[in-house]
């Protein structure tokens, strides 16, 4: 085994720097903490860090055992074969293929990926795979035409592709040493097998990181579109450009994002069915202090820009700290997925938003409970020091191989926050999470920034305890020092949009991105698992597919992987029940053998051509990351949706002596899932009522101290909450 790649400045969307302030102006006490990233983290920072040391003991080859596992009964019935597109032959133990991306045009597909073969060497991070048989057999093509002896590819790759057969991928390109650009190779696709051109310039710094390109084509009059990040010494922006020549030539850059704003990443690129141009991303805002999903149309092919709007019409919380179970770099991107409606159906036009979100964890009060020290030798899990959430830890790192355990218990649905920050200068340590056992794949959350800095926020799938450690990032003796880790239950607040550490959200667009629909939450696991990397296509029957990967099966700690898919046959309002895409056991990703960051990637893929839906992902399956494929018909239709949701729940005066009381407004069909929670994010009461149409107040709890409390009301889909007071 090797040594991992170390991971280049421009690779994989990386990034996502955090503003200074993480809340606004004024809300924030001197004396509170609060969880956020240091506004230092930007992206020239990031370049080999990325490696802990105890990483390494997990570099141990597993036998591939794809061909032994018994088939997933719970696989979609309307989900086809999985099929692993890169070929293992010439290809090392542990060689990652993720970040996979898919264009598709009748019967021929094209895919393209990460590919650790090479890194940083010729022809560098990327492969690709075609079919010509609707997805059923893939072959695995190598990697993309090189121009001299000195170009290098990158990866983030991205595929295009339109019915008069133009092909395009996007990627990370250095056409010569220190040149950081953004390329796309114009190819062709009619015989057996696609033939690729030398890849072109779309635009190049000496001096900027430019990262993670999108693209897309419109169909009809061929033209193409091209937006990545461009990280500067001071900031970063989305930019873009277009080509009205296949790919020959390109335009002049132009910015799409305000230098009012930071932070600002992940743009995708959506053409609509009158070629409208629309553009979303994920972006800070200086002047409203906060983080939001930014998008912008285009009616003239992209010479011109409207103004920007917020998809969702709120404010957004990534959880950027940690990624899902398994994820081996120590944070994760905020993300969006765009598609639109070209179907003849009366939602043509409409625009669809996915994204992953965290609740408002970044309110929380850290650190306020009682102050406890480390108790050494506590180097094992076993030895961990104990203590309840709210506390301020206080430790030391006194080598580099000096492991600090400590655990906690709590209840299933209670988020856990938490702070590592260095106590003077110079500590430089990273926390991980573990649920279910202090092994290696128990680990459930993995998180660092470049100061010494780290962050972790879980809710906890299951009532037990769970275990945190502090570790050098470095082993360097100048990472040792003193350090404190500030706890916390997340008290649970109306502006929790995602009822979890990380739910997957949609909102839609009828008006271009004007105004957006209320996000709804899709994720259809009970609260404590994670959501992460979802995707959205619209196929030619106007219905709207999802994607993520799930962490349901593993009902205790939340740590094996699946992926899952949702319909909606009525333009976003409703959705089928999910169901498993993949067709394997779950994985520990903790187990999967990789060389590079990030193991999983940063995104999955779903494309819809005509009435055909094409799902690509990493899987882990095999040990190894894989690029694996998936085609997706009528999932989930047999299920009639559910009717429209009227719920609706209000504060209303105090209840009886030690009862919550609210107002609550249903449906008047099936069923409502009442729950109380305290501050402390407990759950006090819960019950299933029949729903019953006409506005009523109920009572939830008995024998409540003084004090607020939140209720919550569930419906199917839909979920409301309220505040309750309870008084003497
Ligand atoms: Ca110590
Ligand atoms: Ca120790
Ligand atoms: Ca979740
Ligand atoms: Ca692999």
């Amino acid at each position: 085994m090797g040594a991992r790649h170390a991971l280049h400045p421009f690779v994989c969307l990386l990034l996502a720097a955090q503003p200074a302030a993480s809340f606004p102006a004024g809300a924030a006490r001197d004396s509170v903490i609060r969880l956020h990233a240091p506004p230092s983290d930007v992206a020239p920072q990031e370049n080999e860090s990325e490696r802990a040391p105890d990483d390494v003991p997990m570099l141990q080859p597993r036998q591939p055992r794809a061909f032994e596992r018994p088939a997933n009964p719970d696989h979609g019935a309307s989900v086809g074969p999985n099929v692993r597109m890169n070929s293992l032959i010439g290809s090392p133990a542990g060689n990652g293929e993720a970040e996979v991306s898919i264009a598709a045009i009748g019967a021929r597909l094209v895919s393209a990926w990460n590919d650790g073969r090479t890194f940083g060497t010729q022809p560098g991070f990327v492969g690709f795979g075609y079919s010509t048989t609707g997805g059923q057999v893939w072959f695995d093509g190598g990697s993309l035409p090189l121009v001299s002896n000195q170009d290098v590819y990158y990866g983030d790759p991205v595929m295009a592709a339109d019915p008069a057969s133009h092909w395009y991928v996007a990627d990370l390109y250095e056409p010569f040493p220190g040149i950081s650009a953004i390329s796309v190779n114009h190819g062709t696709f009619t015989g057996t097998a696609p033939v690729w051109n030398l890849p072109v310039v779309v635009a190049s710094s000496s001096s900027d990181a430019l990262d993670k390109p999108w693209i897309a084509v419109d169909p009809a009059s061929g033209t193409v579109y091209c937006a990545w990040t461009r990280f500067t010494a001071t900031g970063q922006e989305i930019e873009f450009s277009r080509s009205l020549d296949h790919g020959a030539t390109w335009s002049p850059l132009l910015p799409l994002t305000s230098p009012d704003s930071t932070a600002t990443m992940s743009s995708r690129l959506t053409v609509g069915p009158n070629g409208e141009l629309d553009v979303a991303y994920s972006s800070y805002s200086l002047v409203s202090g906060f983080r939001h999903l930014g998008h912008r149309r285009s009616i003239d092919q992209g010479l011109t820009w409207g103004p920007e709007h917020g998809i969702g019409g709120r404010p957004y919380n990534n959880n950027y700290y940690s990624g899902p179970a398994g994820f081996n770099r120590e944070r994760v991107v905020a993300l969006v997925s765009l598609a639109v409606d070209r179907s003849s159906r009366p939602t043509r036009g409409r625009l669809h938003a996915v994204w992953h979100e965290m609740l408002a964890a970044d309110e929380d009060p850290l650190g306020t409970g009682a102050l406890v020290n480390e108790v050494e030798p506590d180097d094992v899990g076993s030895a961990a020091v104990p203590f309840t959430p709210g506390a301020s830890l206080r430790g030391a790192l006194a080598s580099g191989t000096d492991q600090d355990w400590w655990s906690f218990t709590g209840s299933a649905g209670q988020t856990f926050v938490a702070q590592l920050a260095p106590v003077g200068s110079g500590t430089n340590g990273f926390l991980r999470l573990f649920a279910g056992g202090f092994a290696t794949a128990n680990r459930c959350a993995f998180s660092h920034f470049d100061d010494g800095t780290a962050g972790v926020v879980f809710t906890l799938p299951s009532t037990g305890t769970y275990w945190l450690r502090v570790l050098s990032w470095d082993g360097l003796a100048s990472s040792n020092g003193a350090y404190r880790i500030d706890t916390a239950w997340h008290t649970p607040r109306p502006d929790d949009h995602a009822r979890d550490h990380r739910d997957v959200m949609t909102s839609h667009s009828d008006d271009g991105g004007v105004t957006w629909s209320a996000p709804v939450d899709l994720s259809d696991a009970p609260p404590g698992y994670d959501e992460t990397f979802p995707e959205v296509a619209v196929d030619a029957n106007a219905r709207v597919y999802a994607m993520w990967y799930d962490h349901r099966e593993d009902a205790a700690n939340g740590i094996l992987t699946t992926m899952r898919a949702r319909i909606s046959v009525d333009g976003g309002e409703h959705w089928s029940a999910s169901e498993r895409v993949d067709d394997a056991a779950p994985v520990n990703w903790n187990l999967v053998t990789s060389n590079m960051y990030p193991n999983m990637g940063d995104y999955s893929q779903l494309v819809a051509d005509g009435t055909d839906v094409h799902a690509v992902w990493a899987d882990g399956r095999g040990g190894t990351p894989d690029a694996f494929y998936a085609r997706i018909t009528n999932l989930g239709l047999d299920a009639p949706p559910p009717l429209p949701s009227r719920l609706a729940l209000s504060a209303y005066g105090p209840g009886a002596s030690g009862a919550a009381r609210v107002r609550l407004a249903d449906s008047g069909v099936g069923t409502i899932r009442l729950e109380l929670f305290d501050v402390l994010g407990r759950r006090l009461d819960a019950r299933v009522e029949p729903a019953q149409g006409a506005p009523r107040d109920v009572e939830l709890g008995r024998g409540l101290g003084p004090g607020v409390y939140l209720v919550r009301a569930i419906e199917g889909a839909a979920e409301a909450s309220a505040r309750a007071i309870v008084l003497r």
